[in-house]
């Protein structure tokens, strides 16, 4: 690594995304082989004592309290933000258009304008090698890229239906507090966006298609909660004050999807923070001509696969453990069957960010990709407003 040019970096946020990406930022370089040694050089928080605390806990050099800071700062040349939705448009187009390259979380913005001009400011930055990525980071995960092979080698053979959900429970308790993200003006969207948007970019990023048009429903079942006193992970401490929750708690829809290999196919989506006994479940099953997958993240060093070629008698779902060197990341971690969790897609996802830096190509999932995802989520809203009605994405 000393060999290699540096690349610096500073994130914007330092919350439950700030703490995984500094995670990725910190042992990518370790596992594997970067055109470019990553320096955790500045984090940046609006509150000086709670940045400065996160700086030493996730190691990065400096802490600063205002992000314009470090974009007029010739030093970096990377900008990763996880702050929440409601800044990412401005900060990501004030960095891109002083050439530095960015990493945004999900979704891309809060709404679909915002998104827009994020992807009219990449599409600039682009002209000058400057790259955008979106941090869908479930992309990453081994099983994921594996069940994404074995799509693109036709082993699904035409996928007709799509089934997505993304299931959690931690909004069950009607006392928990209010945090960020349940206010519309931060968040943008409840469940929709925060979790429902993987499940969208999911599917497509598997099959290759675009959910075209969409009917769906928002149910927002706990209206008032008490304010936030201290926050921990996704929740924290309530404070004797109460506060109006202004997102949708889950949402549901149908999809219609066109192009790539689910051409023509239906979807069925639910996103919730509701499901009783459900932590992180992101399931995803795609059935198909020729066979189908199941895949769930509270196994993710699991996939199931259906051969529907195999011979009658024979056939069934094969439990397959992607942990092998074959599968997408693996051969960089642990010997033959040494499982990984939640934090490793986000190292893979630092990897492959910085492999399209270093290496000239184009970074995916692209800001016109989160674009696309803020379309379907915009019209879910509008197809919700209208009492379920049909709505296209564009
Ligand atoms: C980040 O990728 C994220 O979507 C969070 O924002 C969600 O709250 C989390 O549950 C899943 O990951």
């Amino acid at each position: 690594m000393s060999d290699s040019p540096q690349l610096r970096v500073a994130m914007v946020g330092y919350g439950f995304m700030g703490a995984a990406h500094s995670q990725g930022w910190r042992v990518a370089p370790r596992f594997f082989d970067l055109g470019a040694e990553p320096v955790m050089q500045t984090i940046v928080g609006r509150d000086g004592s709670r940045v400065e605390a996160a700086r030493q806990k996730f190691g990065w050099q400096h802490a600063e309290t205002d992000w314009r800071r470090v974009i007029d700062d010739p030093a970096i040349d990377v900008i990763d933000i996880c702050s929440p939705g409601s800044s990412h448009a401005e900060i990501a187009i004030a960095a891109l258009d002083a050439g530095k390259h960015v990493l945004c979380e999900k979704p891309l913005a809060n709404t679909v304008a915002g998104a827009e001009a994020m992807v009219a400011a990449a599409e600039r930055a682009a002209a000058r090698g400057v790259k955008a990525m979106v941090g869908f980071s479930y992309r990453r995960v081994p099983a994921i890229g594996f069940a994404r092979r074995l799509v693109q080698e036709g082993r699904l053979g035409a996928i007709r239906q799509v089934r997505a959900l993304y299931l959690q429970d931690w909004l069950v308790d009607e006392n928990g507090p209010m945090t960020w993200r349940l206010d519309k003006d931060a968040a943008g969207s409840g469940s929709l966006g925060d979790i429902g948007a993987h499940a969208i970019d999911l599917v497509e990023h598997l099959t290759g298609s675009r959910l075209q048009s969409v009917s769906g429903t928002l149910a927002t079942f706990v209206e008032e909660r008490p304010l936030l006193g201290e926050s921990v992970g996704l929740s924290g401490t309530a404070s004797d004050r109460r506060g109006t929750v202004t997102v949708d708690d889950a949402a549901w829809f149908t999809a219609r999807l066109e192009g790539g290999e689910a051409s023509g196919a239906i979807g069925a989506f639910e996103a919730t923070r509701y499901a009783t006994g459900r932590k992180n479940a992101l399931r995803i099953e795609l059935s198909g001509s020729r066979g189908a997958i199941a895949f769930d993240l509270e196994a993710m060093n699991e996939l199931q696969f259906y051969d529907a070629t195999a011979p009658a008698g024979e056939q069934g779902f094969t439990r397959i453990i992607v942990t092998e060197p074959e599968h997408p990341y693996m051969a960089n971690w642990w010997p033959t069957g040494h499982a990984i969790g939640y934090e490793h897609a986000f190292s893979h996802q630092i990897k492959d960010f910085v492999d399209a830096i270093t290496g000239g190509g184009d970074p995916e999932p692209s800001f016109a990709d989160g674009l696309h995802v803020q379309r379907v989520l915009a019209a879910v809203e509008r197809s919700a407003a209208a009492g379920s009605a049909w709505t296209t994405t564009d």
